[in-house]
C-alpha cells in the first residue's frame, strides 16, 4: 500500500458514481501505479543509475534552449509509461485543446482561460464569445508599446515638465507577484535610468519605504488591479494620489501626468480620477496569476522596454506550442507535472522545493507559489465533490547558493521527501572571475549528492570514528530535475514562466480541480472588511465573533486608547 493510501482510504467505485466524483483513484492507470509504486519504491537512484549507464542521457529533454534532466527521480521507464496512461486516461489531451480553443474551462466563474492568447502572433485567430481577441490583445499591446517608448524616451513628462525617473506599480497578488518577479528577473536588461518600485501591502510601510527618497514630480504611479476594487490596492493608490497631490502643490489636473492604470474596470477607474485614456485593459479571461504578460506587465515593459518585452511573449509562445502538441514523453510542462504528481500522491511528499540558481530569479519561487498553490490548493473537484486524494502540494525556495547554508540540511538529511528543481543558466550575464563556474559546480554536486548520497562504508572509509558515522551518511535517493538553460533572456523567462503554468495546468488536469479560481481567499476578506469598523468605530462596538477573536479585538482597541477593554457586549460565538 502507498503511503497516499494509507492516509486516506480510496473512496468505493459506487460512492464516486453517486456524488458524480469523476473517479481519478478508479482509473486503470491510478491503481496501476499504485501497484507500481509499491514494487519500485525501494529502489534507489544509485541502483538505477548502475543498471542504465545512458539513463542521464536518455531522461532528459531538450526544447528550444531548456535542457530538462528528470534522470534523477526515483523512476523506471515503466513509470513514465503509467504516468503517460494517467495523463490519457484523465483527458489531458482534451483539457488542453479546450483551454486553447477559448472553452469555459474555469466553470465556477463561468470564464474561458486564455492567458495564451495574450502571446498569440498577430495574424492568429483565438475565438471567445464568438470574436477573435488576438487583434486586441495586439492593440493593448500597442498602446503599452508607445506609451512606454514616450516615457522610456522622456516625451512623457511630469505636470511639471520634469522627466520621469521613478515608476511605481500599486497592486497585490497577481498584480504585484509577476510584475515584481519579471522586473528583477530581467533588471540587466533595464533602463537603469528609471528606478522601480513595488508596492503591495495594506501595511502602510510598503508605500512610506517606497516613496521616502522619492520627487513626485518624477514619479508614475501605476495603479494595477484586474477589478479596480481590491481593498490593499485602492488603499494604496489613495495615499499614493494625497502624496502625489502633495508634491505637486495639490494640483488635481496633474494626476493625469503621474497615474496610469491596468485595468479590466473602466467605470472604477474614471471613478478613482485617472482618464480612462490612460488606461490598459485586458479580459476577464486573464486570471490574475497568469497575467503578467498582458497590460499587468506594463511596468515590465517600461523597464526593458517594447522590443524585449515582446521577445518574451515569444519565448511563452514557443513553450505553448509545445505544450499543445508535443508528445507527452517529450512534453517539459506534462512531464514534470506528472513527476509533480507521482510525488504528491504516490510517495505522498507534500513539498515542492525551487531553487533557481541564478540572483536575478529570486522572487521566482514567491511567484512560483502563488502560481501552483492559489491554482491547485484545492479540496473539491470541478464538479464540488470533496477529493478523496491529495492536491496542489506547497511550493517553497530560495535561490542558490544561499539556501545551502540553512534548509538544505533537512533536504539531504531530514526525514521527509522533497523532490527539488534546480534552474541553472550556462551563461552568467555578470561574469565575473570565477563566479559562475563555481556556482554551476554547486547546482551539479548538490543534485549528485541529493540522488547518491554517501554510505556508512564510505563515511568509514575516511577514517570517521565509529559514533560520528550515522550523523555523517547522507541516504540519497532525493529526487530532483535540473532546468539548464542557455541564458536569462526575456525570451527564456517567457518560457520558463510558461513551463510552471502549464506543469501547474497538467496537474490540475490530473486532480480534476479548477486551477482558475480562488474562492479560498474570499473568506478572510470579507471578515476583514466587519472587522475594520469594530477596530475603528469611536465607540465600544458590539462584537459577536469567538471569544478569542472578541479578545483580540479588544486588546488592540485598548492598547490603541480607544476604549475601555471591560466595555461592551461579551457576546461571544463558539465559546
Ligand atoms: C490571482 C488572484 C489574486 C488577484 C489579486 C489582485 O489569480 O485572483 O491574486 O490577482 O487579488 O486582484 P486585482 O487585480 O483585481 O486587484
Amino acid at each position: 500500500m502507498t503511503k497516499a493510501s494509507q492516509r486516506r482510504p480510496r473512496a468505493p467505485a459506487a460512492r464516486e458514481r453517486a456524488t458524480g466524483v469523476l473517479g481519478l483513484t478508479s482509473l486503470p492507470a491510478w491503481n496501476a501505479l499504485e501497484k507500481h509504486h509499491d514494487r519500485i519504491k525501494d529502489l534507489n537512484l544509485r541502483q538505477l543509475f548502475a543498471e542504465d549507464p545512458k539513463r542521464g542521457e536518455t531522461l532528459a529533454v531538450e526544447m528550444a534552449g531548456i535542457y530538462l534532466d528528470y534522470s534523477k527521480n526515483r523512476i523506471t521507464p515503466e513509470t513514465l509509461q503509467l504516468l503517460n496512461q494517467l495523463a490519457r486516461e484523465s483527458g489531458l489531451k482534451e483539457r488542453i485543446e479546450a483551454m486553447f480553443r477559448g472553452d469555459k474551462i474555469n466553470v465556477s466563474e463561468n470564464r474561458a482561460v486564455l492567458h495564451v492568447a495574450l502571446r498569440a502572433p498577430p495574424g492568429a485567430s483565438i475565438m471567445h464569445d464568438g470574436h477573435n481577441v488576438v487583434p486586441e490583445v495586439h492593440a493593448v499591446l500597442d498602446r503599452m508599446a508607445e506609451f512606454a517608448d514616450r516615457v522610456r524616451g522622456g516625451a512623457w513628462k511630469g505636470h511639471t515638465g520634469k522627466r520621469i525617473r521613478n515608476v511605481i506599480n500599486i497592486g497585490i497578488g497577481g498584480s504585484d507577484l509577476g510584475p515584481v518577479m519579471a522586473y528583477e528577473a530581467l533588471k540587466h536588461y533595464s533602463d537603469r535610468r528609471i528606478r522601480f518600485r513595488f508596492v503591495s501591502n495594506i501595511d502602510g510601510t510598503d508605500f512610506a519605504e517606497a516613496v521616502r527618497d522619492l520627487d513626485p514630480e518624477e514619479t508614475l504611479i501605476i495603479v494595477s488591479s484586474k477589478t479596480f476594487t481590491t481593498l490593499e490596492t485602492m488603499t494604496n493608490a489613495r495615499t499614493a494620489r494625497t502624496w502625489s497631490l502633495s508634491g505637486l502643490k495639490g494640483d488635481e489636473s496633474a494626476i493625469a501626468r503621474h497615474f496610469v492604470a491596468v485595468s479590466t474596470n473602466a467605470q472604477e477607474v474614471a471613478e478613482f480620477g485617472i482618464d480612462t485614456a490612460n488606461m490598459f485593459g485586458f479580459w476577464d479571461w486573464v486570471g490574475g496569476r497568469y497575467s503578467m504578460d498582458s497590460a499587468i506587465g506594463l511596468s515590465t515593459m517600461l523597464a526593458i522596454g517594447p522590443d524585449k518585452f515582446r521577445a518574451m511573449l515569444d519565448g511563452f509562445r514557443e513553450m505553448d506550442e509545445h505544450f499543445r502538441s508535443a508528445p507527452f514523453e517529450r512534453n517539459l510542462p506534462v512531464l514534470m507535472g506528472l513527476l509533480a504528481v507521482w510525488y504528491n500522491n504516490f510517495f505522498g511528499a507534500q513539498t515542492v522545493a525551487v531553487l533557481p540558481y541564478e540572483q536575478y530569479l529570486k522572487r521566482f519561487p514567491a511567484y512560483l507559489q502563488q502560481l501552483t498553490m492559489e491554482s491547485n490548493g484545492k479540496h473539491v473537484a470541478i464538479n464540488g465533490a470533496r477529493l478523496n486524494y491529495d492536491t496542489g502540494p506547497i511550493y517553497w525556495g530560495e535561490p542558490g547558493t544561499n539556501g545551502q547554508h540553512s534548509f538544505y540540511q533537512l533536504i539531504h538529511q531530514g526525514t521527509r521527501l522533497i523532490p527539488c528543481d534546480f534552474i541553472a543558466f550556462v551563461r552568467t550575464l555578470n561574469p565575473l572571475a570565477r563566479h559562475h563556474d563555481m556556482l554551476l559546480a554547486n547546482v551539479f554536486a548538490q543534485t549528485e549528492a541529493l540522488a547518491f548520497g554517501k554510505t556508512a562504508a564510505e563515511v568509514q572509509a575516511e577514517g570517521t570514528p565509529d559514533w560520528l558515522v550515522p550523523h555523517r551518511v547522507f541516504e540519497g535517493n532525493r529526487p530532483s530535475n535540473t532546468l539548464l538553460v542557455e541564458t536569462l533572456t526575456p525570451a527564456a523567462l517567457g518560457k520558463l514562466v510558461a513551463l510552471y503554468e502549464h506543469s501547474v495546468f497538467t496537474q490540475g488536469a490530473i486532480w480534476r480541480v479548477n486551477s482558475f479560481d480562488q474562492w479560498g481567499v474570499e473568506l478572510g476578506k470579507a471578515l476583514a472588511q466587519r472587522i475594520i469598523p469594530e477596530l475603528e468605530s469611536a465607540k465600544e462596538p458590539e462584537l459577536r465573533h469567538d471569544s478569542s477573536t472578541n479578545a483580540l479585538i479588544r486588546r488592540y482597541r485598548k492598547l490603541r486608547g480607544r476604549s475601555d477593554a471591560l466595555a461592551g457586549s461579551r457576546t461571544s460565538r463558539g465559546g
